[in-house]
């Protein structure tokens, strides 16, 4: 409520943009301003990543697709009768469909999306082409899980959380969604999780800086929702974006870099950038099999299955509960 706009229009924000607005003036009162990833996904900002899954140099949505098809029947063959299958930031929900494909006696599928109208098209897309499933929309975000409805069939719970998702967490998120995860699914659970691997710095710099430049407008796409939904006035014109590779954390990093001094309002609240100075917007952390096999223990699960593709190599893990 402090950074609720003053003015002679008083208006109660919905909470997510509340939310957006305590994350944004936090993150800029840091001294590497950042703000958290999750505040990509508008509709403009799910539909531009859709579009980056589609570009040449974003190897990890084609190379983890095939992989699925791939080992598909060996991913399913545990799931047992009357499964519950969880997605964790399902967004189009077009890799499920591979799951569904070698799973067709599931007892329910549950998306769970930050984006309301990623999650509805999705779901009506879903089940125009599966009739017969069950699907429980959950509108959140994966850092805070409520329990699932109780009214879902009683089978194993699967998590399945891909697209190398987790790589966006700092390693003390991604320990903790992972184990309230594994509470959430309860006993007996399977997850099924998706992470790009470590590579030569050239092949990653090029997936989040692509020369069609859709990468830089999905990341500037963060100021255009601030200056829309915020009252910001973010000079769209004086950031650049900036993709490197960060060895010490084994993570890439997006930033916007101030080209010279600017001056940014979000509501009431001012901030100035120097020049050269960034905005720290996304860290997708890149593992090897034993950094996947030490997160997946420090959170209550053991590795049951690590698949690797053909390079770009990006793998999934089959954790037990
Ligand atoms: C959807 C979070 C996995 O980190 O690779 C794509 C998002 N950012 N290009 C990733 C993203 C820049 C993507 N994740």
């Amino acid at each position: 409520a402090e950074d609720a706009p003053r003015g002679r229009t008083s208006f109660i924000e919905d909470a997510q943009t509340a939310a957006f607005r305590r994350d944004l003036v936090q993150g800029l009162s840091r001294d590497q301003k950042a703000v958290p990833p999750k505040w990509f996904y508008d509709a403009e900002g799910s539909r531009l990543f859709e579009e980056i899954t589609a570009l040449p140099e974003y190897y990890p949505t084609r190379q983890e697709t095939a992989l699925l098809r791939d080992r598909a029947a060996a991913l399913t063959a545990d799931f047992g009768p009357e499964a519950v299958l969880v997605e964790f930031g399902s967004g189009a929900s077009e890799k499920t469909r591979i799951l569904l494909d070698a799973a067709p006696d599931l007892g329910a599928y549950v998306p769970l999306d930050i984006s309301e109208t990623a999650l509805l098209d999705a779901v009506a897309r879903l089940s125009a082409d599966y009739p017969a499933l069950r699907v429980q929309p959950v509108l959140g975000d994966f850092e805070h899980l409520s329990p699932l409805p109780d009214d879902l069939p009683q089978g194993r719970r699967i998590g399945f959380f891909p697209g190398s998702t987790i790589g966006n967490l700092e390693p003390e998120e991604a320990v903790r969604f992972l184990a309230s995860a594994r509470r959430m699914l309860g006993e007996g659970a399977l997850f099924i999780l998706g992470v790009d691997l470590v590579k030569d710095p050239a092949t990653l710099v090029a997936a989040y800086d692509d020369s069609r430049g859709v990468t830089a407008a999905f990341n500037l796409n963060l100021l255009v929702r601030a200056n829309a939904e915020l009252d910001a006035d973010f000079d769209l014109d004086a950031f650049a974006h900036r993709a490197v590779w960060n060895p010490d954390h084994s993570r890439m990093e997006m930033h916007l870099q101030a080209l010279r001094q600017t001056a940014a309002r979000v509501g009431d609240r001012a901030f100035t950038f120097m020049a050269g100075e960034t905005l720290h917007t996304e860290s997708s952390r890149k593992f090897t099999p034993d950094s996947v096999e030490a997160l997946a223990k420090e959170s209550g699960w053991c590795m049951a299955g690590f698949e690797v593709s053909p390079e770009p190599r990006v793998a999934l893990a089959l954790l037990r509960g």
